[in-house]
């Protein structure tokens, strides 16, 4: 491949994995972030030979699990011959380093997971653009350790460390790297912007689909629309580029709808800013539909993830239905979970994306939306 070598290696694939989870002041879903990481690894085609679950009341500053934790670890490690200590949270450059020293073993955080996963998943130019720029926003926190460590290398007071010109070209070529890639992101931000405008102008009605990964967005997209085309997968982030498709209500008129990347529990921040140019399509939409998993052990507190990510992205004051779906595999479940959504005002319509069970009441509600939209937006009735 011509692309550029990375400064971080993503191509190490070590092969049994430790998950380490802590568990600050008995949160309640340290088990469900733990099963996901499980689940992300797997993906990457990992496979998990431990779960720990370390109960603390803050992180240990200095080794995240605490020493003695990272002892225990050490020896189940050399037992069960896992090589890599997966921990669910962010490290600290430090933290990590000494984790790393402590048990012996490579140790990442989930956010470098969430990327690795990311970076397999990237296929177009724009997505792999992203990653790459999220992967160096995560870099530079340690390479400013490694720059601090370096200057001091060199002994006398002002003198420069031996590998320091090495380093700063390094810096230096990351930094051009980097500005190069936010330079590109922006022009295709402003094609984004131009399009929704024209959109806009147009008349169109435009729902973004959100939802935690996997709940099945692109399905839904895939069946109301017709298009085979539209990739809808069982594994985690299998959307990283926004597709839209024009969808026609039965009794005339239409809307568009835009499919993008999921959301998961901790989501790292760079991925976050890293992806703004893609997630604008969800803060310039007129309608949401939160897509939630009705089959899915905490579908409401997945959405409260789903609602936290919206705020960041500031689209969580946008109107939005809630879409219950898979409820071929949940049954009355579902309808507690329906009760329990409409009770906290959210407006709840169940489905099926596979089945299309639910389309006509989903799309009623859509169309009642963009009637509305009409009325609040004279002009664009005298559009055309
Ligand atoms: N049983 C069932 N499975 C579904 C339904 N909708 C989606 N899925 C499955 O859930 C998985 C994730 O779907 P996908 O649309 O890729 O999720 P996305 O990550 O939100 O885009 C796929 O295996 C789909 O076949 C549904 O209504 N019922
Ligand atoms: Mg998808």
């Amino acid at each position: 491949m011509s692309r550029q070598k990375r400064s971080i290696d993503l191509s190490i694939k070590p092969k049994k994995a430790i998950v380490c989870g802590v568990d600050i002041n008995s949160a309640d879903d340290t088990e469900v972030s733990l099963d996901e990481l499980v689940m992300l690894l797997e993906n990457l085609g990992i496979p998990t030979m431990a779960r720990v679950i370390q109960k603390r009341n803050t992180p240990d500053p200095a080794s995240f699990v605490g020493s003695g934790k990272a002892e225990e670890i050490k020896d189940f490690a050399q037992k069960s011959e896992a090589t890599l200590l997966v921990v669910d949270d962010f490290l600290s450059p430090t933290q990590k380093s000494n984790l790393q020293k402590l048990t012996s073993m490579i140790v990442w955080d989930r956010a470098f997971v969430i990327m690795k996963i990311f970076e397999s998943r990237a296929h177009t130019a724009e997505a792999k653009l992203q990653v790459e720029l999220a992967q160096y926003r995560y870099e530079i926190p340690s390479l400013k350790g490694l720059g601090h460590q370096m200057s001091r290398t060199g002994g006398g007071i002002g003198t420069r460390g031996p590998g320091e010109t090495e380093f700063e070209r390094h810096r230096r070529k990351l930094e051009r790297r980097m500005k190069s890639i936010t330079s590109r992101l922006e022009a295709v931000k402003e094609r984004r912007r131009d399009r929704r405008e024209r959109r806009k102008k147009d008349g169109a009605f435009t729902a973004a689909l959100v939802g935690y990964t996997n709940s099945g967005k692109s399905t839904l997209l895939k069946s109301l629309s017709k298009d085979s085309g539209i990739l809808a997968a069982n594994q985690l982030f299998s959307t990283l580029d926004t597709v839209v498709r024009k969808i026609s209500f039965r009794d005339g008129g239409s809307f568009l709808l835009s499919d993008t990347v999921g959301f998961i529990r901790k989501l790292p921040p760079e991925l976050v800013a890293a992806f703004r140019a893609t997630l604008e399509e969800v803060s310039g939409a007129d309608l949401l539909l939160l897509v939630i998993d009705s089959a899915d052990k905490d579908p409401v507190g997945n959405m409260d993830i789903v609602l936290n990510t919206l705020k960041e992205l500031k689209a969580d004051d946008l109107p939005r239905i809630v879409v219950l779906n898979k409820i071929d595999k949940t049954g009355s479940e579902a309808d507690f979970t329906a009760m329990e959504l409409r009770a906290r005002g959210e407006e709840t319509v169940k489905v099926c994306a596979l089945t299309g069970e639910g389309f006509e009441e989903l799309l009623a509600a859509v169309k009642k939306h963009t009637m509305e939209n009409n009325e609040s937006r004279p002009e664009a009735e005298h559009a055309q």
